[in-house]
């Protein structure tokens, strides 16, 4: 064995209990080298006769987290984990496994092929495996069915959920809770496994119980809500076949497990795993954040109400400032309308909601800012006004404290220039519902001070959400790249395609709403002034986008807040508005356009290039770090199908050569709108990816 091997399992003899402990940190990922440790282990404690138990347990903050995703799409080492699984499970010497922390994925499937599972009270189990575009590879959808039944199995494998271990003893998965340090924990249950106190069996032997019912109820459910996923059908089938011979259902399992592996979804879900991580890496990332022990937020209107929500959840007091009572109790009853939602949703005890709810101070006048450690300005998107409340932060609130503004798009460095302090004014944009929303653009301004920065990631960190690095333009990441692909939709549907049609090829693509519905959902309105804030600034060489949605709002119709947009709404109906589609036919003769048809290919090739073309701009011009920081954005806050990986991970399975071919091809339509930017043209010519800019950065 290499020393790697030696050292991340090791095996201690305690009388006639051999204690076999796990130590990979950071989760005990069943690297290569943890794999022949552990068959070394198994296999020489079997050779040796001298132990008559074998207890697995592992040391640091859980058991095994699972398969090393470091190791997919790298050529197979040996042993295979379904491989070593079957060899402990046929271990002549009783395998007794010790459950903590967060045991996922292959760490549960490794503690179903033992004889006997205990687990220390609090932790989880779970087969996350779909979530990342794959189904359970090494006996998960084979023994869960046999120890818990085929719906227990459904569940896990089509949720990929943590199941806490309460609730998996009632399942069955584990046959003991326990407390205390793992060590402790794996001796105890040896020693009953010896006295008899604690049965073991193979789970090889038991018979899963057949249910064709919840089976085809599962097909029903995955092909409405996941029409475009592969491995959630994946997962069905192999269960399915869990009530034949366990090496069967195995091979069923492992060769599906092999067709997902080498799909484009489990490629794109795991860039999406890694990047909601990878994003932390900033050059700020190792100044050290500033206490944030209070919070003020100015504003409590939607955004406002929904910061303040997301910050009392994360367990920092509140104090809410608006500038009337009947606004701050609006603001009030917004906050105690998210935390009872909450509370019916399950996520929130009624005791924690009260708790939480008496950290919120309302107050209405700035002064009570005095003492936070950090604001967070939520007030409506007018320079001015914002200019004139930093201006008085900047004396009320203390030396040290953070000013942050929600903006989505204004100038942080223009607001942090009416301060004395700039160092510590940043950009923190939530996206709405702002308690919901995991996404917080973080906007760094070029006073900003590092550790105003790290403190921005820390906060996000705190409050679940996943924070990523902006710098200052109009609309910073996400808003600038969709203010630019929406032009797009609008063009399409002018040239000849209809709302509807744009819609439902977006939404086969992947998106859970097309752009039109999403507009009816946000307000037509906010585009509506958007145009109207960047009439004055648009060249005159540019097509403009708004015919449509313009004479949609001069009716007053800004989508489901008034009853109609470019849909109907009625109740929970919904339906194309007809007014829209003369408003169209009318717009099109004005501009002496004849319509022509778009399939839905076309519509979705330059609705994701034009997304791309901007994405590329955006990275070009140091706006987001990365590329993955882009696709980041858009997985957590613009709804892109997260099993794409987001609009350049998208782009990398097109090719960049292609890309430019594309865009010249649109070029000849409108020079202006479609031009190819550098980076994308230098990656062409030196067949590079974004995947390799990422690697790079
Ligand atoms: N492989 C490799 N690295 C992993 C990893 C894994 N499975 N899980 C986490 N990491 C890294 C992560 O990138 C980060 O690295 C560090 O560990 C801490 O993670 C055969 C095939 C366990 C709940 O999908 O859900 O088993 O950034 O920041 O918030 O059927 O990590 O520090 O360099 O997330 O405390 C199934 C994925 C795999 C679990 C801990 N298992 N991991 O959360 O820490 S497929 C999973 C998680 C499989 C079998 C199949 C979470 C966590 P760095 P973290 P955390």
């Amino acid at each position: 064995m290499n020393d790697q091997t030696k050292q991340s399992v090791t095996t201690e003899i305690v009388g006639d209990i051999a204690l076999v402990a796990i130590d990979n940190p950071p989760v005990n990922a069943l690297s290569v080298h943890v794999r022949q440790g552990l068959q070394n282990a198994v296999a020489t404690i079997n050779a040796g006769g001298a132990a008559k138990v074998i207890a697995i347990y592992a040391k640091g903050r859980t058991f095994i987290a699972g398969a090393d995703i470091t190791e997919f799409g790298k050529p197979p080492m040996p042993p295979a984990l379904p491989d070593l699984l079957n060899e402990v499970e046929q271990s002549a010497i009783p395998v007794v496994c010790v459950l903590h922390g967060t045991a996922l994925g292959g760490g549960l499937e490794t503690a179903l092929a033992a004889h006997a599972r205990v687990a220390i009270k609090g932790s989880r189990i779970g087969l996350p495996e779909v979530l990342i575009g794959l189904l359970p590879g090494a006996g998960g959808t084979q023994r869960v069915p046999r120890l818990a039944g085929i719906p227990v199995a459904l569940d896990m494998c089509l949720s990929g959920r943590q199941v806490k271990v309460e609730e998996a003893l009632t399942m069955g998965l584990v046959d003991r809770l326990d407390e205390g340090d793992p060590r402790d924990v794996a001796l105890r249950a040896a020693q009953d496994v010896l006295n008899g106190a604690l049965e073991t069996r193979r789970v090889c032997d038991i018979e899963t119980v057949a249910d064709d019912e919840a089976l085809d109820a599962a097909r029903a459910m995955v092909a409405k809500k996941h029409p475009n996923l592969v491995s959630p059908q994946a997962c069905i089938e192999a269960i399915a076949v869990s009530t034949g011979p366990l090496l069967d259902g195995l091979k069923v399992e492992r060769k599906a497990f092999m067709d997902c592996l080498n799909t484009p979804q489990r490629a794109g879900l795991i860039h999406a795993f890694f990047g909601e991580r990878a994003v932390a890496n900033v050059p700020e990332k190792s100044a050290t954040p500033r206490d944030v022990a209070s919070i003020g937020v100015i504003g409590g209107g939607t955004m406002g109400s929904g910061i303040a929500t997301s910050a009392l959840l994360a367990g920092i007091p509140v104090t809410l400032v608006e500038v009337t009572d009947e606004a701050l109790q609006r603001g009030v009853a917004t906050i105690t309308g998210n935390l009872d939602g909450a509370v019916k949703r399950g996520k929130l005890s009624a005791e924690k909601r009260d708790a939480t709810l008496a950290k919120l101070t309302p107050a209405t006048g700035l002064e009570a800012l005095g003492d936070v450690d950090l604001v967070i300005e939520a007030v409506f998107e007018q320079m001015d006004v914002k200019k004139e409340i930093f201006g008085k932060l900047d004396t009320i609130c203390k030396p040290g404290a953070i000013l942050a503004s929600n903006t989505s798009y204004l100038d942080i460095d223009e607001i942090a220039s009416v301060t004395s302090r700039p160092a510590d004014v940043i950009g923190l944009h939530f996206f709405s519902p702002a308690h919901i929303m995991r996404l917080l653009e973080i906007v760094v301004g070029d006073k900003t001070a590092p550790e105003v920065t790290a403190t921005g990631f820390a906060l996000a960190k705190r409050m679940g959400k996943v924070g990523v690095r902006a710098g200052v333009c109009d609309g910073f990441i996400g808003n600038r790249i969709l203010a630019h692909y929406a032009k797009t939709a609008a063009y399409l549907v002018m040239d000849g395609a209809t709302p509807q049609q744009v819609d439902q090829a977006l939404e086969d693509f992947g998106f859970a709403m097309g752009p039109h519905k999403v507009g009816d959902l946000a307000g037509l309105d906010i585009g509506w002034m958007t145009r109207k804030r960047k009439a004055a600034d648009m060249p005159s060489n540019e097509r403009y986008a708004g015919d449509v949605a313009d004479r949609i709002c001069e009716n007053g119709w800004f989508g489901r807040k008034t009853g109609q947009g470019y849909y109907i709404y009625e109740g929970r109906d919904m339906r194309p508005n007809p007014e829209v589609a003369k408003i169209i036919e009318s717009e099109r003769q004005k501009a002496g356009i004849t319509p022509r048809s778009f399939t839905d290919q076309e519509i979705v090739d330059r609705y994701l290039t034009a997304m791309i073309v901007e994405s590329a701009r955006v990275v070009e011009d140091g706006i987001a770090l990365r590329p993955l920081d882009v696709d980041i954005v858009f997985l957590m806050g613009y709804g892109f199908p997260r099993f794409r990986g987001g609009p350049l991970h998208y782009a990398d399975t097109i090719g960049a050569a292609e890309l430019v071919r594309r865009i010249e091809e649109y070029a000849k339509e409108d020079p202006h709108y479609w031009q190819v930017p550098d980076l994308l043209r230098d990656m062409a010519r030196d067949g590079r990816s974004f995947a390799d800019i990422n690697k790079e950065a």
